[in-house]
């Protein structure tokens, strides 16, 4: 594998694995602005990050279960209908270090920052498949398909140096309202090369790992794809599996993301002043579940006090409509005061009333994904 053409990255990026590349900000700079700066949001490869430099050559092709392929120029997909959509992105190993350090898990090490908010700018995918005859709201064709395969341009090591690859069922992909977006722009820049230059697909509320990035081809097919990121990884095991006993084809590809808040003002131990204190941090939900609610506690979850919540408030490139928000994270704030050694904790409540659980051990998986526990920092307080 050839390193040698990475673009340039932030240098307050932590790097929890460098070829290939992965890195999340510093916990702070989430908390900073609502929509996540494209230098400040976590970047998450599985091998080098390809070059497209043709752009007038570059074509993504649909092909597969479908009557008439199709190939696609950046010219033919801009001319559709643009949407901006605020999506939180979310790799299911996010606050995978946390879990690992109950028991050890397999993967890259993840504080609490592989995520972030961006408005992603480009065609639906809905739309997309309209162009090759798949109506809107389908489930099933004439021919059988039901999924809706995304194959990439890079190499990994993973694929025995194949593409990287994903798919969603086909009644998601023409479904308009699940916004799945062939994205060419992410808060109103044109996408650069470590988000996915230049096409990626963006699928709401979903594991970060499905929203495929360098698109090559996209693939109308009977079955869910059989690639190693769908079959033999970000699958949701029980804590009594292990590598002896696991059964890859017992559990279905992880898809939607479960209710997810974590405190960014802070470290997970941390020395502060007794006094007031300013709490903040995000929640997030998948599936286009919402956040209802977020609860602060200062004594490790005996008591709870409500976070206040703020909102997006124009947001450039989007209107303010009611919906808007069913996709992204909310941030928090709450302001308190901070007793001798605090432990503080914060859970989110999610629009079907789903809450977190209480302790990592109970969802502990040996590939360490989705790490949703409440979030807990020791404070000792300076003198
Ligand atoms: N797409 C391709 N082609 N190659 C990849 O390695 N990683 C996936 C997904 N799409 C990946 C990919 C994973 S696991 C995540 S979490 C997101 O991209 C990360 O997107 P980002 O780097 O834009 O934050
Ligand atoms: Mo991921």
């Amino acid at each position: 594998s050839d390193y040698s053409q990475e673009p340039a990255r932030h240098p307050a990026l932590k790097i929890n694995a460098k070829e290939p590349f992965n890195a999340e900000p510093p916990r702070a700079a989430l908390v900073a602005s609502y929509v996540t700066p494209v230098d400040m949001f976590y970047k998450r490869s599985h091998g080098p990050i390809p070059i497209v430099d043709d752009i007038n050559r570059y074509r993504v092709s649909i092909c597969g279960l479908v009557e008439k392929p199709k190939q696609l120029s950046m010219d033919e997909i801009r001319s559709l209908p643009k949407y901006n959509i605020v999506a939180t992105l979310q790799c299911a190993g996010n606050r995978r270090t946390a879990m690992s350090k109950k028991k050890t898990v397999k993967g890259v090490g993840w504080d609490v920052s592989a995520l972030g908010n961006a408005v992603w700018g480009g065609a639906k995918l809905a739309d997309v498949l309209e162009l090759v005859g798949i109506p809107k709201l389908t489930a099933t064709t004439p021919m059988g398909a039901k999924h809706v395969e995304f194959i990439s341009v890079d190499r990994c090591k993973e694929e025995n140096g194949g593409p990287y690859k994903a798919s969603i069922p086909l009644r998601q992909a023409t479904n308009p309202e699940a916004d799945v977006l062939l994205a060419y722009e992410m808060n109103g820049e044109v996408l650069n090369r470590d988000h996915g230059y230049p096409l990626r697909v963006v699928v709401p509320g979903v594991i970060g790992a499905r929203s495929v990035k360098w698109l090559d081809c996209i693939e109308i097919n009977k079955e869910e794809c059989q690639g190693f990121f769908m079959q033999k990884d970000y699958k949701m095991f029980p804590p009594t599996v292990n590598w002896d006993n696991i059964n890859w084809s017992d559990r279905k590809p992880q898809m939607d993301f479960p209710v997810q808040s974590a405190i960014c003002s802070l470290e997970d131990v941390d020395i502060v002043k007794q006094g007031k204190l300013t709490i903040s941090g995000y929640a997030v939900s998948g599936g286009g579940r919402g956040i209802e609610r977020v609860d602060i506690s200062l004594n490790g979850g005996k008591t709870w006090v409500e976070a206040h919540r703020y909102q997006r408030s124009g947001v450039p490139y989007v209107s303010d409509d009611v919906n808007g928000d069913k996709w992204a994270w909310v941030l928090f704030k709450a302001e308190v005061d901070i007793p001798d050694n605090a432990e503080i904790v914060v859970k989110a409540v999610d629009s079907a009333a789903n809450v977190q659980p209480e302790t990592v051990e109970e969802i502990w998986n040996l590939r360490g994904i989705l790490n949703t526990s409440w979030h807990r920092i020791r404070i000792t307080n300076a003198l």
